[in-house]
């Protein structure tokens, strides 16, 4: 970061410029659907009979090319059973749509180098697979249709097959610890490629994006991932292949080097209020613990639990992009589907609190759950789903406020909203998804406010209140 004022400030900036409406567009959205597929997904985290827990961290099941130290010309035979026959572009943008999200980003290239449209670049694609579909191609079609803005991920930075050394140090980035994993794991012993990091720019990446660019017009973001190693003049030249093709694309901070359009917090995490963030920003969340299909994992997090975290994020002026993580067979699982589609069910409701609103001076209330930070098993982060009456988020937009619980009192039909006595004149109240209007009364203690005997979702409701 230090280094990008020193390169091709004026330019970025004129760049970063065109985005505004994107950004727009963006900070209203809140919520979209991160897609997590690939040849990995034939595995669903098992390598010959091992869990990726038997074998190298981290865990999560689009790794299983490092966890299991696959060998570059192994891991490319399993390109011969690609064959994802159930899959339908049209569901998936369906299922986002009717979960209430406003955009889905798939992976079009993961760390593993297999790209799942159409290449001219590489050989390594989906059309040298059984299935010979351009899975991308069909996808954006299908959100077209549903009125569901598209982009992609592109891994820049690793890729296993045609990248270089690209070993554990990755994984070093991430844990300072590196030198116990390898006493813990052993050094790497695969093949990495031979190619230099600038040969597999040159010949492979800056290309690949380039031809996503031309191919397919129209996106709204690139996701980039991975800033480590990155030199400055390379994010930029990654920026501006994409600028001077898409110059609405916004792209993610993880391209390196201070370039992003937006910013990332980290997986699964949600960033404290000290943190100073100045750019438009977004959570990216596992819907178990891993991106891939994990056959194993059905950790998954309930419907009040995605939406716990929806509300932690957008109470903060962020975005979720909640993931799945479709099967070899291309669909996706039946529970992250079911889970989705309850959310959806309250948004159809509550939608009002969430999409085009903005952070308000007090972003919650109550104290039921603790800050989780880091990639990882929920239940040691020490969630519970134990939510209180008492707990409240907050949001605004256009002269209302939004108290937002995740759950009823129990007995009482009267609740207290502690902060809303800071901001006075009260002109009306009412819940979301009901007709009768709402008395309350403001007392030295808060707003009390009698709630309908309606109960509009299960998880929850919303009052909004007119100032
Ligand atoms: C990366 C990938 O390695 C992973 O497979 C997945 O695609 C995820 C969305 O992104 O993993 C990261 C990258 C950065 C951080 C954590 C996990 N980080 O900065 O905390």
């Amino acid at each position: 970061t230090e280094e990008f004022p020193k390169i091709h400030t004026k330019e970025w900036e004129k760049m970063n410029a065109s985005k505004k409406p994107t950004i727009d567009w963006f900070k209203d959205s809140k919520y979209g659907m991160f897609i997590h597929w690939g040849l990995y997904s034939l595995q669903g985290g098992i390598w010959k009979g091992k869990k990726m827990e038997e074998m190298r961290p981290p865990f999560v099941a689009e790794w299983i090319m490092h966890a299991a130290q696959v060998s570059r010309n192994e891991y490319k035979k399993l390109a011969n059973e690609f064959n994802p026959v159930k899959f339908n572009a049209d569901s998936i943008a369906f299922l986002a749509k009717e979960a209430g999200m406003k955009y889905l980003v798939i992976t079009s290239k993961h760390h593993d180098g297999f790209a799942l449209y159409d290449s001219k670049v590489s050989d390594f694609d989906v059309m040298n697979t059984p299935f010979k579909r351009d899975i991308i191609s069909e996808l954006q079609n299908a959100c077209n249709k549903q009125g569901i803005a598209f982009g992609i991920y592109y891994s820049h930075n690793i890729d296993w097959m045609d990248g270089s050394d690209a070993q554990s140090v990755e994984f070093a980035m991430r844990n300072p610890d590196a030198s116990d994993h390898e006493k813990t794991f052993g050094a790497n012993t695969w093949d990495p490629s031979p190619n230099t990091f600038d040969d597999y720019l040159q010949k492979k990446a800056f290309p690949q994006v380039k031809e996503l660019m031309q191919n397919y017009p129209g996106m709204k973001m690139l996701w980039y991932d991975m800033p480590w190693r990155m030199k400055p003049e390379q994010s930029f030249t990654f920026y501006k292949i994409v600028y001077d093709l898409q110059p609405q694309i916004i792209i993610t901070e993880r391209i390196g080097n201070g370039f992003g359009d937006y910013f990332i917090p980290g997986d699964n995490v949600i960033p404290d209020d000290r943190d100073k963030i100045t750019k438009p920003w977004e959570t990216v969340g596992t819907h178990n613990n891993s991106w891939g299909y994990k056959s194993y994992d059905n950790d998954w997090k309930t419907p009040d639990e995605i939406l716990y975290w929806l509300l932690e994020i957008v109470s903060r002026g962020g975005n979720y992009m909640l993931n799945i993580g479709p099967t070899s067979e291309g669909v996706v699982p039946d529970q992250s589907v079911y889970n989705l589609l309850e959310v959806g069910k309250w948004l159809k409701i509550n939608g009002e609190a969430v999409y085009g609103t903005r952070k308000w001076k007090i972003t919650k209330e109550g104290s039921t759950q603790i800050q989780m930070k880091g990639t990882g098993d929920r239940k040691k982060q020490g969630f519970k789903n134990n939510f209180a009456p008492e707990d409240f988020w907050f949001t605004e937009k256009n002269g209302k406020v939004y108290a937002i619980a995740i759950k009823y009192p129990e007995s009482e039909a009267l609740i207290k909203c502690m902060s809303i006595n800071l901001v006075g004149n009260i002109k009306s109240a009412k819940m979301l998804g009901s007709q009768s209007s709402l008395s309350w009364e403001q007392t030295d203690k808060g707003l009390k406010i009698k709630l309908p005997r309606e109960r509009p979702n299960k998880y929850g409701y919303v009052i909004e209140i007119s100032l």
